[in-house]
C-alpha cells in the first residue's frame, strides 16, 4: 500500500472518530477500559492495529472485542486478540498504547511508522473479527472499529453481539479449522454437542441434581445460555436470572465480580436454601458458583474452587486412561486463597506456579505443561491441552484396553467441551456440572474438599498507582519505600495473615489484599494495609479504603 493511501486514516478520524480528550489511556490487564465516551477514537484506531497486526501475521485473522467486563454500563473497553484465541502479544501493547494517545493531526505519521517498524507487509490481506457485549454504547464502537479496519483496506466480519469468549474462539477456529467452525452455531454445536456426549454416558447419580440456578449479570453470558438451555434437552434444568430484562442493570449488584468481590448473593436471583447458583460477569468469561445455607449464610465456590475441582477430576481422568507421562500443573496469582493453595499442593500432589495477575501470564504459563489449569479467584480461567496430550488420549481411545478406551473416549469429550483459547463461563459451566455429575455431588459435598481462608479485597485512590512496584507475582512491593517493611510489620500481627497490593490495571486505583485466620482479622488487616498505602503512596481524599 503506497504512502499517499494512508492518509484516509487521518480523514476517516478527523470525520468521524475524532480524538477528542487529552487523557492518556494506557492498554492495560485486558486492553483499553474507561468511560465509554472516551473511547471512540481508540477504538477506530485499534481496527488500524488489528489489519497491521494482520498482515504481520501473514493475513491470519485478528479479533477486537468491545467490552468492560464486569465494570458497571457507563465503561467500555476493546481489547486485541491474536490468531490462536489468545491475547495481544505483550510486546504490541505499547504499540497500541501509543497509536491510541497520539493527536489526529499525527496520526497518519505515527500509524506509518508502526506500519514500518513491525515489518508489515501492507499487500497482504488483512482480516478482523469484531464482536461485542450488550452495552448501549457498544454498537457504535463497533461501527468505529469496522472503519479503522476499512480505512487500511482490511476485511472486517462482525459478528455482533457475543461473549468474549466465543469471539476467541471463532478467532482460533478461522485460523485452525482443526479446532471448529468459526460460528456461534460452531461454537454451541463444539461445546454443548460434547457435554451432551458426555452425558449419554454418565448417568445422573448420588446427590447431583440437574437444576441450576444462573445468575446472567444481566449481560451476554445468560441470554446466549437461553438460546443454549432450549437444546439441552433435561440434560440439565436451567433457571435463568438477571437476563437484561425488568430494569436489570448490567453486573450492578450482581454478576460473578459482585459475588466474589463483596462475599453476597446478587440481587435478582430466587433464594433456595442449600441450591447451586452459577453467576457470569458481563461479557461470560468469568463463573463462580454460591448457595445459601439454611440460614441464608452465603457460601462461595469461586475460581479456586472450580480449579480444584477441575484438576482433581482431570488427574483421575488420566489415571483411568493410564496416561502417566503426561505431566499436569496448576497456574493460580496472589489473589488464589491460600488454603486452595495448600489442598491443590499437599492433597492433589499437583505442581502450582503463580503468576502475575492478568490472563495472559496464566495462560502462558499453562502451556508448559501437557495438561494446565489456570483459574484466577474471581473465576476467570480454563484448562489447556498439548497436541502431545491430545494425540496420547486420541491413541489410547482407539488401541487401549477396553476400560482405558471408554476413560480416554469421556476424556476427549471433555477436551472438546473445553475453550482452550480463554477462560469461558458457558464452557466452564459445563466441565463443573459434568464433574459434580459423574460424582453425584451437590454442592455443600463439593464444598467440603477444603475450608477456604477469610478474604478480604479493598481498593485505595492514589495520586499516581504506578508508583506502586511489585515483584515476586505481585507478592511483594518494591516501591514506595518502606511499604513492603509496613506490610510485613502489619501482617505479623494476624494468625495464618498474608496481604500484598498492587496497582489495577482496568481501573485508576491500588488493590489490596488481605487474609487471616477470621473474617473480622481478615477485614481489620485489609484496612490497616489500604491506610499503610493512602499514608505511604499519596492517597486521595479522606477515606483510606474503599470497598473493592
Ligand atoms: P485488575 O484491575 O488489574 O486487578 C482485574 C482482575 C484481573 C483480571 C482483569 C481483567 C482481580 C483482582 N483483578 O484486573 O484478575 O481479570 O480485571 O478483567 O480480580
Ligand atoms: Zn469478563
Amino acid at each position: 500500500m503506497p504512502p499517499s493511501s494512508l492518509r484516509v486514516v487521518y480523514a476517516f478520524a478527523r470525520e468521524m472518530h475524532p480524538k477528542t480528550t487529552d487523557v492518556f489511556i494506557q492498554y492495560g490487564t485486558a486492553g483499553f477500559r474507561t468511560k465509554a465516551s472516551l473511547l471512540e477514537h481508540v477504538v477506530y484506531r485499534m481496527g488500524l492495529l488489528a489489519v497491521i497486526r494482520s498482515r504481520v501475521k501473514n493475513g491470519r485473522t485478528i479479533g477486537m472485542m468491545i467490552t468492560a467486563s464486569h465494570n458497571l454500563e457507563p465503561d467500555n473497553g476493546v481489547k486485541l486478540v491474536d490468531p490462536d484465541g489468545e491475547m495481544l502479544e505483550q510486546s504490541w501493547e505499547e504499540i497500541a498504547t501509543r497509536l491510541a494517545n497520539v493527536s489526529d493531526n499525527d496520526l497518519e505519521s505515527t500509524t506509518a511508522q508502526v506500519i514500518k517498524e513491525v515489518n508489515a507487509d501492507m499487500a497482504l490481506k488483512a482480516s478482523v473479527y469484531i464482536g461485542m457485549d450488550t452495552r448501549y454504547t457498544s454498537p457504535r464502537l463497533a461501527a468505529a472499529a469496522v472503519h479503522g479496519v476499512i480505512a487500511l483496506k482490511g476485511t472486517p466480519k462482525e459478528f455482533g453481539i457475543v461473549t468474549t469468549p466465543m469471539l476467541h474462539y471463532c478467532v482460533k477456529c478461522r485460523n485452525d479449522n482443526t479446532y471448529g467452525t468459526p460460528t456461534e452455531e460452531g461454537y454451541y454445536e463444539k461445546i454443548v454437542g460434547a457435554f451432551k456426549n458426555i452425558r449419554q454416558k454418565l448417568p445422573v447419580t448420588g446427590d447431583y441434581s440437574t437444576t441450576l440456578y444462573v445468575d446472567g449479570a444481566n449481560g451476554v453470558g445468560g441470554k446466549k445460555l437461553n438460546i443454549i438451555r432450549k437444546s439441552l434437552d433435561g440434560e440439565l434444568d436451567l433457571n435463568l436470572y438477571n437476563l437484561g430484562g425488568n430494569g436489570g442493570k448490567l453486573n450492578l449488584n450482581c454478576g460473578a465480580d459482585f459475588v466474589k468481590v463483596s462475599q453476597q448473593p446478587p440481587v435478582g436471583v430466587e433464594h433456595v436454601a442449600f441450591q447451586r447458583v452459577a453467576s457470569l460477569d458481563g461479557d461470560g468469561d468469568r463463573l463462580v458458583y454460591y448457595y445459601l445455607d439454611d440460614k441464608n449464610k452465603m457460601h462461595l465456590l469461586d475460581g479456586d474452587r472450580i480449579a480444584t475441582l477441575l484438576a482433581s477430576y482431570i488427574t483421575q481422568l488420566q489415571t483411568a486412561c493410564n496416561a502417566p507421562a503426561l505431566t499436569i500443573g496448576l497456574v493460580q496469582t496472589a489473589y488464589a486463597n491460600g488454603a486452595s493453595t495448600r489442598y491443590i499442593t499437599q492433597e492433589l500432589k499437583i505442581p502450582v506456579t503463580c503468576v502475575k495477575t492478568g490472563v495472559k501470564h496464566l495462560h502462558h504459563a499453562a502451556m508448559s505443561y501437557d495438561i494446565g489449569i489456570y483459574f484466577e479467584a474471581n473465576g476467570h480461567g480454563t484448562v489447556v491441552y498439548s497436541q502431545q496430550a491430545k494425540a496420547t488420549i486420541s491413541k489410547i481411545a482407539e488401541e487401549g484396553e477396553p476400560e482405558e478406551r471408554k476413560a480416554a473416549q469421556l476424556f476427549l469429550n471433555f477436551i472438546d467441551m473445553t475453550n482452550e483459547t480463554v477462560g469461558d463461563a458457558i464452557s466452564d459451566l459445563f466441565l463443573v456440572e459434568t464433574v459434580l455429575c459423574a460424582r453425584g455431588q451437590n454442592a455443600t459435598q463439593w464444598m467440603a474438599a477444603y475450608d477456604d481462608l477469610p478474604c478480604r479485597q479493598l481498593k485505595v485512590t492514589v495520586q499516581d498507582r504506578n508508583a506502586i512496584s511489585t515483584t515476586d507475582a505481585e507478592r511483594q512491593c518494591t516501591a514506595p519505600e518502606g511499604l513492603q517493611t509496613r506490610i510485613d510489620e502489619l501482617v505479623s500481627h494476624y494468625t495464618s495473615g498474608r496481604a500484598f497490593v498492587r496497582p489495577s490495571g482496568t481501573e485508576d486505583v491500588v488493590r489490596v489484599y488481605s487474609e487471616a485466620d477470621t473474617q473480622e482479622n481478615a477485614d481489620k488487616l485489609a484496612a490497616e494495609v489500604a491506610q499503610a498505602v493512602f499514608d505511604l503512596a499519596g492517597g486521595v481524599g479522606t477515606r483510606a479504603e474503599i470497598p473493592a
